[in-house]
């Protein structure tokens, strides 16, 4: 008799996601190399023209390396770099079973393509791994989030150019070597699809470049490349580790049932699926080369690449997932990623003070979709509720908004598990207040831990505990049960 599956697995990865540029600071501290983040600007609301403020053209990248009196976030994060103990701390309090955080590159090279590593970014992140195992939480490591050497875009050109595939490798090799069973589960690239909507943040690629939108599916492709190269490397290095690929998945419902609609929506997951199809089946999907005809797309792929694409896969499908969009056939090109939105609105649901149209239903369809298509194990690797959080008097932070959000879709998690889905693990994003990857806001919080910051660096940087960390700690304690 089949038996259905109830309830979390045993040994759920219960935790939270940060990235290292949102997060550590400490910048230009022990040897570490400037990186693209570390050249974004901040731009109050008020004069954003887009709802990003993260590309980065020639004359902002020229200015913001003379600049040492700008307002650059990301230089500063939150200075885990120098509270990781504490941190780290409070995440074993809350039962953290996993943390997912991810390598500044230019902190091992800072360069880039430097013929030596760097000793002490080699020893920071030992040190964050011991303090981890000191509490028996399982380190989930991104090699790229959103940020490289910036010499890389300065002398190649970033990942358009083909000879970042093998500094890559080298980085990849070094780590792998250096952290040999203290990581077991590794990802490439965060958010792979979010080259070809900011070929800056994916991909370091400056956002004036001539045909930068054509560039960064080459860029993919050597990302592509780089990922499987990985693989490869891990498997000889460290056999019993994983690696992973990592999407922002943008779900996408067609606005109405007219098929052409449908097709829309079709066409739109498509876009945003075959960064997968590339990394989980090792094939580049037909739909993707009509798509490169229609719009006169070309780039050079080797048969020797395509070979290592087949032949290196990934063992494991993690994402994003923090809301869905809606296509309409009569709407011009939509393209758009966890971090932009397709400006259509889904009366059926709420959205965050940032427009992000909430959809915890939305999650289980994912789910299982992601499951039928490549039948693989699955980790959530990002979720929340960005949020203006208020301190009262007493000191208190009353984020019930927050509680709701994740109580949400930590049901529909197990909805889905319940389905059949191998849902391996969920960590949700930011479970201490960082720096906004789009917008570059301290205000914009998503997490258990309240760190006191504004948007211009004023304050203490003292951590407090949000009402959520109590309800957090609890869900973990009852693997999910009590929520
Ligand atoms: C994802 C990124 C993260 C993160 C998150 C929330 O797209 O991988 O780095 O920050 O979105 O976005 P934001 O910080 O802009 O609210």
């Amino acid at each position: 008799m089949t038996q259905v599956k109830k309830g979390f697995p045993q040994g759920f990865l219960w935790g939270g996601a940060t990235a290292a540029n949102q997060v550590e600071g400490a910048y230009d501290v022990d040897g570490k190399g400037l990186t693209t983040a570390d050249l974004v600007k901040f731009v109050p609301k008020e004069e954003r023209t887009g709802v990003m403020s993260l590309d980065v053209n020639k004359a902002q990248m020229e200015a913001a390396l003379k600049d040492v009196e700008g307002n650059y976030p990301k230089r500063r994060g939150v200075d885990f770099y120098h509270h990781y103990k504490e941190d780290i701390a409070l995440f074993a309090e809350m039962g953290f079973k996993a943390y997912r955080m991810s390598i500044a590159w230019a902190r091992i090279f800072p360069n880039g393509d430097d013929a030596e590593p760097n000793e002490a970014g080699l020893a920071f992140y030992d040190d964050v791994f011991d303090e981890l195992a000191k509490y028996g939480i399982e380190p989930i490591v991104t090699m790229s989030h959103y940020e490289m050497p910036i010499a890389l875009t300065l002398n190649y050109g970033g990942w358009a150019n083909r000879k970042l595939i093998d500094f890559f490798d080298n980085y990849a090799r070094t780590i792998f070597k250096r952290y040999k069973g203290k990581v077991k589960y590794w990802m490439g690239f965060n958010e792979i699809n979010v080259i070809a909507l900011s070929p800056y943040t994916g991909g370091g690629i400056l956002s004036d470049t001539e045909n930068a939108d054509k560039l960064a599916y080459q860029a993919a492709h050597h990302q592509f490349v780089a990922s499987a190269l990985a693989k490869k490397a891990l498997l000889e290095i460290d056999p019993e580790a994983k690696m992973g690929c990592m999407l922002g998945r943008m779900t996408t419902y067609p606005e109405t049932c007219n098929p052409e609609d449908v097709l829309k929506a079709q066409f739109l997951d498509h876009f945003n699926l075959f960064y997968v199809d590339v990394l989980a089946k090792g094939i580049y999907p037909e739909y993707l080369d009509a798509y490169f005809a229609e719009n006169n797309i070309t780039i050079e792929k080797t048969d020797e690449d395509l070979a290592l694409i087949k032949a290196y896969t990934v063992d494991y499908i993690s994402f994003s997932y923090y809301m869905s969009l809606v296509a309409s056939s009569k709407g011009g090109k939509e393209m758009t990623v966890g971090n932009l939105m397709s400006g259509i609105k889904n009366p059926y649901l709420e959205s965050s003070d940032w427009g992000w149209q909430i959809d915890p239903v939305g999650l289980r369809i994912t789910l299982n979709h992601f499951y039928d298509r490549y039948n693989l194990p699955l980790l959530i690797s990002e979720n929340g509720l960005g949020a203006h959080d208020v301190v009262e008097a007493d000191g208190s932070i009353n984020d019930d908004y927050r509680i709701d959000y994740m109580r949400k879709h930590i049901e529909q998690m197990e909805l889905a598990i319940q389905d059949g889905v191998d849902l391996f693990g969920y960590t949700m994003w930011g479970p201490i207040d960082i720096i906004s990857a789009s917008t570059s806001e301290m205000s914009k919080r998503y997490g258990f831990i309240y760190v006191d910051q504004d948007d211009y660096g004023n304050g203490t940087l003292k951590r407090s505990k949000k009402k959520s960390f109590d309800w957090y700690k609890k869900v973990i304690a009852t693997n999910g049960k009590d929520r």
